[in-house]
């Protein structure tokens, strides 16, 4: 596991939480995550990996960028990250939060809160202790190992009421991508916020 979390670490895949993936099996949305035994006790593949990334990323991807088959592809980041984590996890059973699975998203943002990567603020945004609202989870990889027990974390963050009005403003007109951003930049945990570059890419949709 320690090789496989190095290889996505420099592919710019920094974070990786363990979780038991059994444990959160009857939480909603999650069952998929419990395998085709179902979560039972008895499941040695449970070793649940949240993997994500953080301003980190950034480098490694516009390297990649480089390569015109990854440039052309009609969402590179979505390819990348299929392509650095099924590289580095051959074979596990790999669960993507761009992917549907049935009609709906694995809700990673449930996902993180219950097993404490983060806690949600009232911006609607999982704030992680250290990096703040300012990383991104891609996907859950799952397998056999011993997981660790995981409990839910308190707001790390000073919520102000800032981060309601960002948040209102923002809904109040949701295709402004600066709007968006201001969310994100209302918490107090910012020294990990993304180059203007990275942020441009993200919301590029809503810019
Ligand atoms: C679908 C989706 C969206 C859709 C939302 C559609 C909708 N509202 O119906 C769109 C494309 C608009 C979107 C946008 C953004 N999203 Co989004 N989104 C997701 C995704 C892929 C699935 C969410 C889902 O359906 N969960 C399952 C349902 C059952 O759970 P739910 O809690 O009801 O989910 C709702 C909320 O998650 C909400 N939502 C999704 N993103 C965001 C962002 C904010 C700020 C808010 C308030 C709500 C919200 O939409 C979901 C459906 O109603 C997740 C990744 C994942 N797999 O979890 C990322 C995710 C939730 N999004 C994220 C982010 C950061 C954003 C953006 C702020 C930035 C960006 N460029 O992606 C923008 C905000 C702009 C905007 N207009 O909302 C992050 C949140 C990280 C965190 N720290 O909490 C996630 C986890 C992706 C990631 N890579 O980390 N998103």
């Amino acid at each position: 596991m320690e090789t496989a979390l190095a290889q996505l670490a420099n592919a710019g895949f920094d974070l990786a939480h363990t979780f038991d993936a059994a444990a959160v099996a009857h939480e909603p949305g999650l069952a998929i995550l419990g395998g085709p035994e179902g979560g039972t006790e008895g499941n040695t593949e449970r070793l649940g990996i949240v993997i994500g990334n953080t301003r980190a990323l950034w480098p490694p991807f516009t390297h990649a960028l480089r390569d015109p088959v990854l440039a052309r592809e009609a969402h590179p980041l979505e390819r990348y990250t299929e392509l650095a984590i099924d590289a580095a996890f051959p074979g596990a059973r790999i669960y993507y939060g761009h992917r549907l699975y049935g009609a709906t998203y694995l809700p990673l943002q449930h996902l993180a809160v219950v097993t404490g990567l983060g806690a949600l603020a009232p911006s609607r945004l999982v704030i992680h202790p250290v990096h703040g609202p300012w990383f991104a989870m891609r996907a859950v990889v799952i397998i056999d190992g011993v997981p660790p027990t995981r409990v839910p974390i308190a707001q790390p963050c000073r919520c102000e009421a800032a981060c309601t009005a960002a948040l209102d403003a923002a809904l109040a007109n949701p295709s402004s991508g600066p709007a968006w951003v201001a969310v994100r930049d209302a918490c107090s945990l910012r020294a990990s916020r993304y180059s203007d570059e990275q942020i441009r890419f993200h919301y590029a949709s809503v810019w």
